[in-house]
């Protein structure tokens, strides 16, 4: 079983580095490399956490070094199969990765972006409107976007709901691919007390997936499940079983991380990669 060498992508990550807390960057290359591709990450902020439940984390924006990073590649004549977005420290940041898909991407790249920068209704901390504009322009160059529904509320100037109903849903579809965004993949749509998963849109089709829901939040799931996701998309997986594949990888890192308390900033999702391989495998 080897993987077809068509498949193997260099893919830009932008994305910070949480030195601790098993999120974005610390996420994106292992998984990425997982799934076999060479990934280059431009780091957009170093912290010594993620910004989700530490105090008194540092933050070291890396904004200035992108520009400089941009040109020597440039000039190497470097270009990407993929771009992949995920937490953004400042709207300059999403305004960058707008402007690298103009110059380095080839013509025919993906652009996948997981606008993360909300949950529960709330915008993660330092986050303010000048970065949900930003990540609404970002996103309407996209491929696909990975949104929550908080995210999507953001994108799209809608009302935040948890009680939602299928019209609700509906209308932010609609709205979501109005902003450009060639597909949708809403996460985090809590089905029933036991069930939780997302929706696919595409066009006018609409897929949901679902899984078994284990009612805890964990931290750094959104971006397990879009770094998978990106992984598996551009294995040359369909969206639905890429996104399928992706909560399974999701659902088997929380599932090796609950009993554990000592654990409770990001999940283990190391011990699910040889999962996510096996799978990924079955699809050759
Ligand atoms: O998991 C998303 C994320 C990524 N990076 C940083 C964050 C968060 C969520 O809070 O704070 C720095």
């Amino acid at each position: 079983m080897s993987m077809n060498m068509q498949d193997y992508k260099r893919i830009l990550t932008m994305q910070d580095i949480s030195c601790l807390g098993q999120c974005s960057g610390s996420v994106a290359l292992p998984v990425l490399s997982a799934c076999g591709h060479e990934t280059c990450l431009i780091p957009s902020a170093l912290l010594s956490t993620h910004t989700g439940q530490f105090q008194g984390y540092t933050f070291f924006d890396l904004t200035e070094q992108i520009p400089g990073i941009i040109d020597h590649w440039r000039r190497e004549g470097i270009m990407f199969d993929a771009l992949y977005t995920g937490y953004l420290g400042s709207a300059r940041q999403a305004q960058f990765a707008r402007e690298m898909i103009d110059t380095l991407l080839r013509p025919a790249a993906h652009i996948v972006v997981d606008p993360a920068m909300a949950d529960n209704g709330k915008l993660y901390a330092g986050l303010d409107d000048a970065c949900v504009k930003a990540m609404r322009c970002l996103c309407s160059a996209a491929d696909v976007i990975l949104p929550n529904l908080t995210e999507a509320c953001l994108l799209t100037g809608m009302e935040y709901r948890e009680d939602w109903d299928g019209d609700y849903v509906a209308r932010l579809l609609d709205a979501l691919l109005e902003t450009g965004a060639k597909s949708v993949v809403l996460t985090g749509v809590v089905f029933s007390s036991d069930a939780t998963g997302g929706i696919i849109a595409h066009g006018t089709e609409r897929k949901y997936f679902r899984h078994r829901r284990i009612n805890r939040m964990f931290h750094g799931t959104g971006d397990v499940f879009a770094a998978a996701f990106t992984g598996a998309f551009l294995r040359g997986l369909s969206l639905e079983d890429a996104a399928e594949l992706a909560a399974r990888f999701t659902l088997r890192s929380i599932e090796n991380t609950e009993d554990d308390p000592a654990h409770w900033y990001g999940v283990k999702f190391e011990t699910a990669l040889p999962l996510l391989i096996k799978e990924l495998g079955e699809h050759e």
